[in-house]
């Protein structure tokens, strides 16, 4: 109770495309249904009909109705849907409508880049800085990173590398995760060489593979190097011995930076990874090719030899911890990826993980197995295309059904009825595992829920939010970071445009969401404030999911 949600009247604030869905979701507490109005931007009535009374919705606790404007296709701008004396935020119908949110999704990478100044010609003035981590004082740089005391006596070059999220460590399960979305959304779709604003955007190769090869780089150097005790295992991450406060610039980061120990875990995101680098840029760049599938063999004989290193939980001082005791489903991802990339029948008996209703996340690789085994079934035995197609359709349905059966057009519905930590980013994840099931069927109906999805992330919820930065008439802007920290300081930019807010968090994991959710809907803990950073953050892994969400609705 308490806070402002502006008009019951959710739409998509970014719009419609012409030829997709379009539907509104209304909280009212009628239980007959209501007329709505379509208008135009002269507030000229376009079209018009009345609703389904879609009834109580669990996650939100609203009484909903959805109206269906589906059969309208012009195009234009600023229309507005009003039911009753409540009017909608205005929204297009557009042809072009995910153009630039697709560009602004990937964007977020080179923004986010470490040791190299973000240049204003591709940045923009707002978003240009100078390298961070380089080792130029205050700064004690990335590029001799010693191991925490105690755990190993050696120093690591692990320059490059995305910031993670708010703060500015480098952690291997998330950042290869993410890696890997933006790869496979090459692998899915080829896209080209001048798609960014980024510096190498007119070096020859498509812009997607040089910004995921930034983060390559960084996951690469994280192995432990030959001759030492754990050769071939990777740290799990590295970062400030303490949380430095917000803001702070990279260049001005004063804390001293360490690796932390190697995990089976961290070295299974590599093999994982690694192969499909391998696959992938060996038409770009066969060099890099090989580095990457040397590193990624090396990894899975390493964690043959240590399948139980798990990095601890409670080591989440200056750091996020990423802890996960069970490693079986990095096994089998990064199996499969390494089959493909190699046809080695010894990996494929290490394919032993399913795609399940849960999805999957930096910590849950089950569904990759599969998702990998369908993006290049001509590599894999045909009964396991024909199984991992099956069980990624049924898990597909279970999503679209989710989609249909709420209030608002979630394809996330948690069995325990709690939202997750970052659950826009289960959201965009569970519409890519909608948007493949489409690309193996053609079905129309896992289109159009793919585009619902959209729907929610873009204003259709129980918050009248949009989730992402710079696009929709209440977007979030306020989001948990120490670089775009426009909140704390004026002086600074928000978040830049296409920047994915993680979104309702159950746990309220933070005080501020504490104090003001409590007792709060799943779908209400949200608060887009700066200190919110267990609803309100943002993440490599979840705008890498945006991407390539956003990439399919623009295609
Ligand atoms: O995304 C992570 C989420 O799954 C965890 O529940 C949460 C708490 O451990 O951590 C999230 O990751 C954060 C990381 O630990 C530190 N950098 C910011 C990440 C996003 O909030």
């Amino acid at each position: 109770g308490g806070h402002d949600y502006g008009s019951p009247v959710r739409v998509n604030q970014l719009g419609y495309l012409p030829s997709g869905p379009k539907q509104a979701s209304i909280v009212d507490p009628a239980t007959r249904p209501l007329r709505w109005q379509l208008r135009d931007n002269t507030g000229k009535v376009v079209d018009g009909g009345r609703t389904r009374v879609q009834g109580d919705d669990a996650m939100s606790g609203d009484h909903v109705h959805i109206a269906d404007f589906s059969t309208f296709r012009r195009s234009g701008r600023g229309y507005t849907l009003a039911v009753g004396a409540a009017v909608s935020e205005p929204f297009d119908i557009a042809e072009n409508l995910y153009d630039s949110l697709r560009r602004d999704a990937l964007e977020y990478f080179y923004l986010n880049q470490s040791g190299i100044p973000i240049d204003a010609r591709y940045a923009g003035p707002a978003y240009a800085r100078p390298a961070g981590h380089i080792g130029v004082a205050p700064n004690k740089g990335d590029t001799s990173v010693p191991c925490l005391p105690g755990t190993c006596d050696y120093s690591l070059d692990v320059s490059f590398g995305w910031y993670d999220a708010g703060d500015q460590g480098k952690y291997v399960v998330n950042g290869a995760l993410a890696a890997w979305q933006l790869m496979d959304m090459q692998e899915r779709q080829r896209s080209g060489d001048g798609l960014l604003s980024v510096p190498e955007n007119h070096n020859g190769v498509p812009d997607v593979l040089d910004e995921s090869r930034w983060e390559m780089e960084f996951l690469l150097r994280m192995q432990v190097p030959a001759g030492q005790e754990l050769a071939g295992m990777v740290h799990h991450k590295i970062h400030d011995l303490a949380w430095t406060p917000l803001p702070t610039m990279p260049q001005d980061d004063p804390q001293p930076r360490y690796l932390h120990a190697p995990s089976t875990a961290a070295t299974l995101n590599l093999a994982a990874v690694g192969a499909q680098c391998a696959r992938v840029w060996a038409k770009w760049d066969k060099a890099f090719a090989q580095r990457c599938l040397t590193a990624a063999k090396t990894a899975w004989q390493a964690a043959l030899a240590h399948p139980a290193i798990y990095a601890p939980a409670d080591d989440s001082v200056g750091g996020g911890a990423y802890a996960d005791t069970d490693v079986s489903d990095e096994f089998s991802w990064a199996a499969a990826e390494l089959y493909a990339t190699t046809g080695d029948r010894t990996y494929l008996s290490h394919l032993t993980a399913e795609i399940t209703p849960d999805g999957f996340s930096w910590r849950d690789t089950a569904a990759l197995t599969d998702l990998t085994i369908v993006r290049l079934p001509w590599r894999f035995p045909p009964d396991r295309v024909f199984k991992a197609r099956a069980r990624i359709l049924k898990v597909a349905d279970e999503y679209v059904a989710n989609v249909r059966s709420q209030g608002y057009p979630n394809p996330y519905r948690p069995s325990d009825g709690r939202y997750v930590w970052g659950s826009n980013s289960a959201t965009a994840n569970n519409a890519l595992i909608i948007a493949t099931a489409y690309d193996l069927t053609g079905r129309p109906g896992y289109r159009d829920a793919v585009l619902e999805s959209m729907d929610y992330l873009l204003g259709r919820n129980a918050v009248n939010q949009s989730y992402i930065t710079g696009y929709g008439e209440r977007a979030s802007h306020n989001q948990h970071n120490r670089i775009f920290a426009h909140e704390l300081n004026p002086a600074l930019p928000t978040p830049p445009p296409g920047s994915l807010a993680g979104g309702p968090n159950s746990g309220l994991d933070d005080p501020v969401a504490q104090q003001n959710l409590p007792g709060c809907a799943p779908a209400k803990c949200y608060l887009d404030e700066i200190d919110s950073y267990s609803t309100n953050e943002v993440a490599i892994n979840w705008n890498s999911a945006l991407a390539w969400i956003t990439a399919f609705a623009d295609a």
